[in-house]
């Protein structure tokens, strides 16, 4: 903690020189491609920003979110509630939600650099 950044990581500007347009495609997994789809996703690739467009999508359409504290969501019984392995969370603290890609998600297309 008390040595100097620069010299602990002497490649940082190298590692972040990642161009925008390096955009990855990834799969989801069969139910978690049936939860984008009910909210109006088409297709079988989508990038990680577009999951999460159409997860809250979803989450909106089944009313899955307390209508009166609206940042918390009660999925038990649903199918995103058997992804989670979760009957609740909220939106403030979205870890559940990545690991739940981690696990669901196989990567489709990475442009190569
Ligand atoms: C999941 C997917 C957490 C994560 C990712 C994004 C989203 C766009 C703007 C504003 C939550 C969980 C979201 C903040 C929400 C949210 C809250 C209630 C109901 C639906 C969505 Cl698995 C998600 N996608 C979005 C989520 C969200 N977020 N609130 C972002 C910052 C977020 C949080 Cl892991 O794409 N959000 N939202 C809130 N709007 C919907 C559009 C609702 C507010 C309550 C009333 C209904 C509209």
């Amino acid at each position: 903690m008390t040595s100097s950044t620069s010299a602990q990581f002497p490649l940082h500007e190298k590692a972040c020189r990642t161009s925008s347009e390096r955009i990855t495609q990834v799969r989801p997994k069969l139910p978690l491609l049936r939860i984008l789809q009910t909210a109006g996703a088409q297709g079988e690739t989508f990038t990680l920003k577009q999951i999460i467009h159409y997860l809250g999508e979803y989450i909106v359409l089944k009313q899955l979110y307390d209508k009166e504290e609206q940042h918390m969501v009660y999925c038990e019984g649903d199918q995103l509630g058997d992804l989670l392995g979760r009957e609740s969370f909220s939106v403030r603290d979205p870890s559940p939600v990545y690991d739940m890609l981690k696990r669901n998600v196989t990567p489709a297309s990475v442009t190569a650099e």
